[in-house]
This record gives structure tokens, C-alpha cells and sequence, in this order.
């Protein structure tokens, strides 16, 4: 273990095996006002399976698992895992679509003391090999195929650029890859299982953060912070044994995991039905045939779903109990067409892997829920908005969102240096969200500090994808910027210099080769930029910058 003190202005933050701890006083408040309870994620569940034994728990296609039957898969997975000669400590990576075996790959890692580290569907072998060498993970746990793309054909890329990845666990054909055992089968009867004694104060998995640099930073969450957004999600969102909710997003992100989500709705004793696509006619139908009455979506996909509806589907919102939007700004417009059109109870959630969570209160002012992003889940969520030099700005009027809190984290996984400019020396995360505080004390989000595009809730760090562009032989530089999509709510337009002497091919053929280029690089494909511009020379700021303002303005023009 590896302990090291770095010195601040302000105070003396502790870095433990990469993870910043919260400071003594810190820890002492938060298990001092009840938010941390020392529990751990294994003994979480044991709870609900001792609460809720024959209750559905998870719904997946034909397969109905009540708590107690996936907590005998877990077991059982466990158990496997264990002879494999995984240890407490060890990371495994887990990228698996909507599935029950997501869940039970989860808890299983976590019942042995393991790391799991999120992964979307979405990511490509160049995220995936970063989060293996960034964890040093031995295990990564894929499907073998979904929609449409092959994960053994990334597995192959990672083993060979991962020195330290041993094995690869495939739900489904498994080619040369080791097969997900048949977990139905007490084949593991009579091996004992060590399950090891974990303090809830250390990390118990890794989140992901969408990033605004080159490569995406980890986030350690702990047993205890964690759990603590978890059942006070739950609590707020009031779920409860009749919950059922349809899981539409992709299973691993924070707001399906723990806004409430899937730990919240567990936690409550309710049942989760599993979307395999987001699709209108995949999930209205999953809605009426399971009797769903809650939904999260983002604001893309409540608009997908509107179109759907009024292009002639019944009114799957007026269904449902509670339509919950967040991930990226949802348009006043639509909110108020979803109440006033069709009868939708709607909350607005405004989160970060990173922790701080907003939740709109269902007894709010329909005024509030409409136009704003709504209040902290805790009452020690410490919020200031500040300007560019960090101070505090009069009330009502837009900043820069800084928080501290019960569960947002101290920094990112291993990052020191990307740690001294997204936190402040006395721990605020800088999260880069322009907001302004209503007199009623609900977060407006009106903009955006970092260089982050939100392609319908899909995050993409401009710099990682530049840095790609800028290695082609035939870039001089590149600017990625946001544009607006009516859908998406943005997307992603790349304005390129080029080198004169290669100006020979079409424009359509050169943009092709690049989004070619992204793509066997192995970035996610919701990465790959949707527009590319060519420019003979870029603007530039004062400063010498990129002027990224001009260019958003310009390609607003040329899309009009
Ligand atoms: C959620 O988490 P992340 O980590 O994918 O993205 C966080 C960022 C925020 O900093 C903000 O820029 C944006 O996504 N965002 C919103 C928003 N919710 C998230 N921007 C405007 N309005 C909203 N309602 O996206 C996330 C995590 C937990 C719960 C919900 C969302």
C-alpha cells in the first residue's frame, strides 16, 4: 500500500493506493449525522434478499429472478470466481449490456472483495484497455455480441495490449474465451467461499466520468458514500415493493445504478424489468406487459418516445407513475409538453458520476419541475457558484457549480495532476456546469465551463478526440465542438486543418477516412464526430487559444 501526503495551501489531503481520502473531520461528520452506516454493498444486498427472499427482484426477457434466486447466483458465480483464484483487492472490468448478468457480475466481484469497474456498451477496445491498465484489472466480463458488435474481436485487442488482464469472461458463445458458467446448476456445491471482512470506508467499485481531457478518469466510489446517495434516492423518489421499473439506460451509468436505480429500487424491495434496446417499441411493450410504473430517461430519448406517440402509439406516459429526465438539459418545452400533453408525473435529475445528484420533488411547483434541475439530495451537499477567480457570485446570477459533499469524491482514480485542477485545494469538485441558484434554491443549469460535448446524455471529452484526429498523417490540428441537434440536444462537429498538399481527394472521402481513422482507433462510436469541417486556418483567442466560440457560431450558420 502506498501512502502519500500532499501538501496544500489549505490542507493536507491523504492519497491512499490512488484514492484521495475524505479528511478525518469529514469522515467523522458524515458517520456522526447517520449518512455513512459502515455498511458495505455485499451486506446491502444480503439485507434485501433477507427482506425480500421470493420477491421478483429482475426481470430479463423470458427470465423472472426473485431476490433469493439471484443472490444463489451470485453465490454461485462467486464461488467460480474464487476458483479461478480472484482475490479481495483484484479488479475486474464489467461491460455488459442490460442484463441480469450484469447485476450478478456486480455483486458477485464485490462479494469477493473485488473492484469492479463500469464500462458502457458503448465503449470501444481504446477506452477499455485504458480502464484495464488504469486498474490493473486481471478479469474483463463481456457479452459476446450486442447490437450488432463483436466484444471477443475488442477482448483480443486488450489481451494483447494488457499485460495484466488473465482472463476474459464471455456471457454467451465464448470462442477461446472462458463461457459464463451455467449459474442455475448448483455446480459449485461443497466449495467453501471466503468472504472476506471489507471496511465500507474504502472503495468498493469504480464509476466513470465522462471527461473533459485526453484519457477518462476513473471515479472511486465507496461502500458508504455510495450507499448513502442509494437509500436516499430511494427515499426522495419514494420507491417501494409495488416500484416497477423499467431499466432503459445503460445498466452501469450512475443514474441507472443509484438515482435511485437499480440499487435504490433493490434497496426498496421493488422489480426490475430489463430493457433490451431503448427503443419505443421494445419498451412500450416491456411497459404494458410488466406493468412498469417508473421510467428514466434522457431528454433524447423522452423526445424519441414522444415522436413515437404521436405518430400514432398510445400514450405510454400517462401509464406510468413517474417519468424520470436527466443526464443532459431538458428543454422547458418538452418538460411542459410531457406534463400539460400527456399527463406525465415528472422529476428532473441533474447528476455526476462524481456524486452530487438533483432531484426536482414530486410536491414541487409544476413551475419548478418544468424549468429547473431541482435540490441536492443532502442537506450537508455543500454548493457555491462562484466566478472565474472562484468567488462566490450574487445570489440568482450564473457560475461555476462547486460541490463538497457526503458522496462526491475527493478526486479521481491515480490522477494527481488532473486532481489539482478539477477540485480546489479545500475540496470542491469543480463540475464544470454553469448554473444559477433560484430564490426557491433549485439549480438552473445553463451551460457548460468544461470542453465537454452531451450527445443525448452521452458525454464526450473534446481533447480525447482531438488528440485521435491530430495523429492522421494529413491533420495539422483539429477542434472538436458541440453542435445543436434537435434530438440529441447536440452533437459533435469536427473542424479539421488539413495539409494543402493532400487536398487532391473529395471532401466526402477525406471526412470518411477520419471517421474511419476514430473509429480503428477504438474509441466509442458515439465519439466518432457527426459533421467535419475543413479549415484552411483556425481562429484563435488573445490568448492564442483555438477560439472554439467562433467556431460553434460558424458551424450554427452553415447547419441554419
Ligand atoms: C449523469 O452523470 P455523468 O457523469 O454522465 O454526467 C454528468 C454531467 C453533469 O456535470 C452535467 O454536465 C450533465 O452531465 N448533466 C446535466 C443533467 N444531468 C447531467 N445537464 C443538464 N441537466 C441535467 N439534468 O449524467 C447523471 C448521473 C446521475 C444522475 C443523473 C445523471
Amino acid at each position: 500500500m502506498s501512502t502519500q501526503s500532499i501538501q496544500d495551501s489549505d490542507a493536507c489531503m491523504k492519497i491512499i493506493d490512488g484514492v484521495v481520502a475524505y479528511p478525518p473531520e469529514f469522515v467523522e461528520k458524515y458517520k456522526k449525522t447517520g449518512y455513512w452506516r459502515g455498511q458495505t454493498i455485499q451486506d446491502f444486498f444480503t439485507d434485501c434478499v433477507k427482506k425480500y427472499g421470493n420477491t421478483i427482484a429482475i426481470i430479463c426477457g423470458e427470465r423472472h429472478l426473485s431476490y433469493a434466486q439471484l443472490n444463489q447466483q451470485i453465490d454461485q458465480l462467486v464461488a467460480y470466481l474464487q476458483q479461478l483464484g480472484y482475490r479481495a483487492g483484484e479488479r475486474a472490468v464489467i461491460q455488459l449490456p442490460n442484463i441480469a448478468e450484469f447485476f450478478i457480475a456486480y455483486f458477485a466481484t464485490i462479494r469477493l472483495g473485488m473492484l469492479p469497474v463500469m464500462s458502457l456498451p458503448a465503449h470501444r477496445h481504446a477506452e477499455v484497455s485504458h480502464f484495464i491498465d488504469q486498474t490493473q484489472a486481471k478479469l474483463y466480463i463481456c457479452a459476446d455480441k450486442y447490437l450488432g458488435f463483436d466484444y471477443r474481436h475488442l477482448a483480443r485487442t486488450c489481451q494483447q495490449r494488457c499485460p495484466t488482464l488473465q482472463h476474459v469472461l464471455v456471457v454467451g458463445a465464448p470462442e477461446e474465451f472462458i463461457a459464463w458458467p451455467d449459474l442455475t446448476q448448483n455446480t459449485m456445491d461443497g466449495i467453501s467461499v471466503t468472504v472476506p471482512k471489507i471496511d465500507a470506508g474504502q472503495v468498493a467499485f469504480f464509476q466513470l466520468s465522462g471527461g473533459s481531457t485526453g484519457t477518462p478518469k476513473l471515479i472511486p466510489r465507496t461502500h458508504d458514500d455510495y450507499l448513502y446517495s442509494v437509500r436516499a434516492s430511494a427515499d426522495i423518489c419514494q420507491l417501494n415493493t409495488l416500484t416497477r421499473m423499467l431499466m432503459v439506460l445503460p445498466v452501469a451509468h450512475n443514474f441507472s445504478l443509484s438515482s435511485p436505480g437499480s440499487l435504490g429500487l433493490f434497496f426498496a424491495g421493488g422489480t426490475l424489468v430489463l430493457a433490451s434496446d431503448p427503443s419505443p417499441t421494445t419498451c412500450f411493450k416491456l411497459i404494458d406487459q410488466h406493468q412498469v410504473n417508473h421510467v428514466a430517461l434522457v431528454p433524447a430519448l423522452a423526445a424519441t418516445w414522444v415522436e413515437s406517440i404521436q405518430q400514432g402509439a398510445d400514450n405510454i406516459f400517462s401509464k406510468i407513475d413517474i417519468l424520470q429526465v436527466g443526464g443532459a438539459r431538458l428543454a422547458d418545452a418538452l418538460a411542459r409538453q410531457l406534463i400539460n400533453q400527456y399527463q406525465c408525473r415528472l422529476q428532473q435529475v441533474f447528476g455526476m458520476a462524481e456524486g452530487l445528484v438533483n432531484y426536482t420533488r414530486y410536491d414541487d411547483p409544476l413551475e419548478s419541475i418544468i424549468s429547473t434541475q431541482g435540490q441536492p439530495i443532502s442537506a450537508d451537499d455543500e454548493i457555491k457558484v462562484v466566478d472565474d477567480a472562484d468567488v462566490e457570485v450574487p445570489a440568482g446570477e450564473i457560475g461555476h457549480l462547486l460541490t463538497r459533499g457526503p458522496y462526491t469524491i475527493r478526486g479521481y482514480y491515480k490522477a494527481d495532476e488532473h486532481n489539482r485542477k478539477s477540485f480546489t485545494s479545500d475540496g470542491f469538485y469543480r463540475t464544470g456546469d454553469l448554473v444559477r441558484i433560484t430564490n426557491e434554491g433549485n439549480i438552473v443549469v445553463e451551460g457548460r465551463s468544461k470542453d465537454q460535448i452531451n450527445r443525448g446524455g452521452e458525454k464526450i471529452a473534446t481533447e480525447e478526440v482531438e488528440q485521435v484526429l491530430n495523429q492522421h498523417t494529413q491533420v495539422i490540428q483539429s477542434a472538436l465542438v458541440a453542435m445543436p441537434d434537435q434530438i440529441l440536444g447536440e452533437k459533435s462537429c469536427a473542424f479539421v486543418q488539413w495539409r494543402a498538399e493532400s487536398s487532391d481527394a473529395s471532401p466526402v472521402r477525406l471526412q470518411m477516412q477520419l471517421r474511419q481513422f476514430v473509429q480503428q482507433h477504438g474509441l466509442a462510436t458515439f465519439k466518432i464526430p457527426d459533421r467535419i469541417e475543413f479549415v484552411e486556418k483556425m481562429p484563435y483567442t488573445a490568448l492564442g487559444k483555438i477560439d472554439k466560440k467562433i467556431l460553434r457560431k460558424q458551424v450554427i450558420e452553415k447547419t441554419a
